[in-house]
């Protein structure tokens, strides 16, 4: 990690600077062999300062329970969870062991080597599906985030905006969030945008989620039945995003932008972020309780700190992600 001169990274209109590079792409601009993308605004300075928002002690985890989505979103499998006992030796005493785990089964940071651009056939900053691989060697591995993920983090709870405005979306249906609702959201919560956050959106749908019944999970988890609300998919809301030098963006809902998408779609969310500017999207995060907090006592930004597991040569991770107050 390392400081940064934020008046120096180009604006995203000013976007691709490698020559060859593909539209709206940041490839280049952290290096020509960087595998951080935003992550790279996120400083040793941006850690003291978010830290100094630490007031009064109160943490919020933002990851689900492991298998809490019964089944697992997408088709994914879940997880077999077997406790061994020590009995063969003669010992009083157990361990755990962690079959079939998916590591977007639930709550998780989508590494840069999830998905590449459907037409450029890259990943973030060129890499090439040959160099995604398992392994230390594996390019773009999220082990390489597992002490990089520390900053300052910002809610904007979108989802409490617009119902105040009696304009509350179904996130259970394919709704949109548009971009002038992050910001309308942001203003009335009067918080301020910094270069270098970590951007957290509460979209309802976990909370809508966890609501339904057992019958109703089991039949809106598959690929093809799944609808969830997100964030619209376009070249102006990535624009905002980084021309305000966000790190990584996660949210509570399963694909941040809206569920079914086209993997077709150039203008997918997926492509724009992770392929083209290396900023990485969460989802599933657990944030009912942190925006419970934030609008009592009104203070949208804390300290987060994320520990993505040391996995060499990994896709994704759990975020093991905390939020501090
Ligand atoms: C989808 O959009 C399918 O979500 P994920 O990033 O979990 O693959």
């Amino acid at each position: 990690m390392a400081a940064i001169d934020f008046k120096k990274i180009p604006r995203f209109k000013q976007l691709p600077i490698r020559k060859g590079a593909p539209p709206e792409s940041s490839w280049g601009v952290f290096g020509d062999k960087d595998e951080f993308g935003c992550l790279n605004f996120l400083t040793p300075k941006g850690i003291v300062d978010a830290a100094k928002l630490v007031k009064k002690g109160k943490v919020f985890r933002l990851d689900t329970p492991i298998n809490y989505a019964k089944p697992p979103l997408f088709n994914r499998n879940p997880a077999r969870h077997t406790i061994l006992s020590f009995e063969q030796y003669g010992l009083l005493g157990h361990d755990d062991s962690i079959d079939n785990y998916n590591t977007q089964e639930g709550s998780q940071w989508d590494g840069l080597g999830h998905v590449g651009h459907v037409r450029h056939r890259a990943y973030y900053n060129g890499v090439t599906d040959d160099q995604i691989k398992d392994g230390p060697g594996g390019r773009l591995s999220i082990h390489k985030w597992a002490d990089r993920f520390v900053g300052r983090g910002l809610l904007i709870d979108v989802c409490k905006y617009l119902g105040a405005k009696r304009r509350a979306v179904d996130p259970l249906s394919a709704a949109v969030y548009k971009l002038e609702d992050l910001q309308g959201a942001l203003k009335a919560q009067r918080t301020k945008v910094k270069p270098g956050s970590i951007l957290l959106v509460r979209t309802g749908w976990l909370g809508a989620y966890l609501k339904a019944s057992d019958q109703q999970k089991q039949e809106m988890a598959p690929l093809e039945a799944l609808k969830s609300c997100g964030i619209e998919p376009t070249s102006a809301m990535v624009e905002w995003l980084w021309d305000n030098r966000f790190a990584a963006i996660g949210t509570d809902c399963p694909a941040v932008e809206p569920w079914p998408w086209d993997f077709r779609d150039e203008g997918a969310l997926h492509y724009r972020a992770l392929s083209m500017l290396g900023l990485p999207l969460g989802e599933q995060f657990v944030l009912d309780q942190l925006a419970a907090d934030c609008a009592k006592d009104k203070r949208y930004e804390f300290l987060l700190v994320s520990v993505p597991m040391n996995l060499e040569g990994g896709i994704a991770s759990p975020p093991n992600a905390v939020a501090i107050k």
